[in-house]
């Protein structure tokens, strides 16, 4: 494996990488490429892509416009795209076995939906995808707003990811081991933000930047700080706060998450930073070269415009509780697949390591032929989420956003990846306004793979 020091230490080395940026083609093409992650003095990494590049191509729209996408697989296994955190029409979210079928080599598939949102979205491949986005199948989708867009000097998208490469700065081909799916899930040794090991993006002093920031990492929980700029969170997934908050501390971002920040660049030195803190302190993820003048503080921003809203009534809302087990060091002794009851032996010879309710894995492939819940179009509902694992696990639901019920019976921002830190137990709650089957499922690639999934049904 590379020491990371020695990255870090010749990080001048790296070569950018320019996104292809803002392009009036509508297809999107899923093939093998290669890109210069690690510095010079290592080969360029193989990798899979959209349109050529880690990320894909930056797809950007108006609130209110429809986005056309052909994906085209040129890729050596079947693959498909899922929009993530889109409250998107059931048949166009991406997900093989439950909205479409796989899209094998060489053929297409025509996206074709509506953005009822603003907000910073992604796309990445929904299949395989312990592997595949691994490799480097997904980028951004940021979806501007129709009117009431913040007053900012340089909107930056900054696409998260750890990569585990070979001493050869090759993608580690061990996707999926039994390790990675019982414990934490894939970590990398290498971290990069829009491809690139410590990318460098020219700021003024004073200036107000948007940082998009985007998870595309397979398990990590990044922990993150800002240096040399202050400001506030306006946006989780992609929906406004309804008040900003100050960024006073560190703050979290799990697989998938997004967050947006609206900050000033406050330094009197010469570089600002994205940090990464790990276990034995912080790392530049991106720097961001200061010039010009010292300038005069400037007002806290407003609120972000409301995307359209869906109220949630808590008190009529129809309820279901999801018991999350298995793991390492996990309790579990057997679950459900495909119909059989196996014990945790028989159940980790298959790569199965975990279950939602004592049965293994999302679909009815698996044999979860029922739904968590059936509710109708309009009803509000209420899953209880109980951790009975040793791990961490990021929650996503597809087609619509939820929040959290606090403790005080308050509703939380929306969210549609929601983090379970191990032992713990969550309520969330969210207006079935989107008629379709949902994947329900851990956006820790491997976790999911092994077992974390479910689906429900809004008609
Ligand atoms: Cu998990």
């Amino acid at each position: 494996m590379i020491d990371r020091r020695s990255f870090l230490g010749s990080a001048a080395a790296c070569i950018a990488i320019p996104n292809a940026g803002h392009s009036a083609s509508n297809l999107l093409r899923a093939a093998p490429g290669t890109q210069q992650i690690a510095p010079d003095r290592f080969d360029p990494t193989d990798l899979w892509v959209f349109d050529g590049a880690m990320p894909g191509r930056s797809l950007r729209a108006r609130q209110g416009d429809r986005l056309s996408i052909t994906v085209e697989n040129a890729l050596p296994d079947p693959t498909s795209v899922h929009w993530h955190g889109l409250r998107i029409d059931n048949a166009m979210d991406g997900v093989p076995g439950l909205t479409q079928e796989a899209i094998a080599p060489g053929d297409r598939f025509d996206y074709d939906f509506a953005l009822p949102d603003a907000g910073t979205y992604w796309y990445h491949s929904h299949a395989q995808s312990v592997q595949q986005v691994e490799r480097g199948l997904y980028g951004p989708l940021i979806v501007e707003e129709a009117e009431g867009a913040p007053d900012i000097d340089q909107d930056l998208t900054l696409m998260l990811d750890d990569i585990r490469l070979t001493e050869t700065a090759q993608v580690s081909d061990d996707f999926g081991n039994f390790h990675d799916n019982s414990h934490a899930g894939r970590f990398g040794n290498v971290w990069l933000v829009n491809g690139q090991m410590e990318p460098k993006y020219a700021v003024q002093r004073g200036q107000r930047l948007r940082l998009r920031l985007i998870s595309a990492a397979n398990a990590r929980v990044f922990q993150l700080g800002l240096s040399g700029m202050s400001g506030h969170l306006v946006a989780l997934d992609g929906m406004p706060l309804s008040e900003p908050a100050l960024i006073q501390d560190t703050f979290s971002l799990a697989p998938a998450q997004r967050a947006d920040l609206i900050v000033d660049v406050t330094t009197d030195e010469a570089e600002a930073f994205l940090i990464s803190f790990e276990r034995d302190g912080g790392y530049a993820m991106a720097s961001f070269p200061v010039s010009g003048a010292k300038q005069a503080l400037r007002p806290p921003p407003a609120a972000l415009p409301a995307n359209p809203d869906f109220p949630i009534d808590l008190k009529s809302a129809r309820t279901a509780t999801l018991l999350m087990e298995g793991g390492a060091m996990g309790g579990m002794r057997s679950a459900r697949l495909n119909g059989t009851q196996l014990d945790i032996r028989d159940l980790a010879q298959r790569g199965k390591f975990w279950a939602f309710n004592g049965t293994v894995g999302d679909m009815k492939a698996y044999g979860r032929d029922t739904p968590l819940i059936d509710v109708a179009q309009g009803e509000s509902v209420r899953i209880g989420l109980a951790n009975d694992t040793a791990f961490a696990h990021a929650m996503h639901l597809h087609g619509m956003h939820f929040s959290e019920v606090l403790a005080d019976g308050s509703l939380g921002p929306l969210r549609d990846t929601l983090l379970m830190q191990r032992g713990e137990t969550r309520e969330i709650a969210f207006n079935a306004h989107n008629p379709g089957d949902w994947l329900f499922h851990c956006h820790i690639l491997g976790h999911h793979a092994s077992g974390m999934g479910t689906w429900l049904r809004v008609t």
